[in-house]
């Protein structure tokens, strides 16, 4: 058995969340807060037998868009000098990021 861990855009959750009730995967969707960008995006969990971690995984590939985003990075020190004009610069926020963890046990009670 495998866990999955996905962090997607928020954009994509709900959508993502029906795809994986239809092809009928279990999961977990958790609200958290990316660290550089420091806005919301969701983690799913996903716990799941070996042999169905490609069907998943393809799941949450359809369903998540790469989408570019506005950052204001913060001046050096955190203080904003004459010298320092904070420009925002396009990053690349992923359609997800996943992790494939080993489960040595599962139980439900
Ligand atoms: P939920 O996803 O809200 O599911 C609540 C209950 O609905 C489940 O109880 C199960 O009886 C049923 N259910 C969920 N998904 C289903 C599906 N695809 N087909 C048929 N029935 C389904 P539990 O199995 O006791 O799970 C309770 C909660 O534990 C779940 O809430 C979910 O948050 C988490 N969970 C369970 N299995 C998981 C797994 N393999 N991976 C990640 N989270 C899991
Ligand atoms: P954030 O940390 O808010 O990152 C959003 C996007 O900003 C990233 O997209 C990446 O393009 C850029 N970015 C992040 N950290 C950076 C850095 N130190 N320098 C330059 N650019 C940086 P993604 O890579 O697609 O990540 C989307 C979200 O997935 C992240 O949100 C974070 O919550 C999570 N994530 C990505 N890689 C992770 C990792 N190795 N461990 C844990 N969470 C991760």
């Amino acid at each position: 058995m495998k866990m999955i861990i996905a962090i997607v855009q928020d954009k994509d959750s709900n959508r993502l969340a029906g795809a994986l009730i239809k092809e009928g995967f279990r999961a977990t969707k958790l609200a958290s807060t990316g660290g550089f960008l420091k806005s919301g995006n969701t983690t799913f969990m996903i716990g799941i037998e070996d042999e169905k971690v490609q069907d998943a995984l393809q799941v949450i590939k359809s369903n998540c868009k790469v989408r570019d985003q506005l950052v204001t990075p913060v001046s050096p020190m955190g203080v904003t000098t004459d010298s320092y004009i904070p420009f925002p610069v396009e990053v690349q926020v992923g359609g997800a990021a996943v992790f494939v963890l080993p489960v040595e046990r599962f139980e439900h009670y």
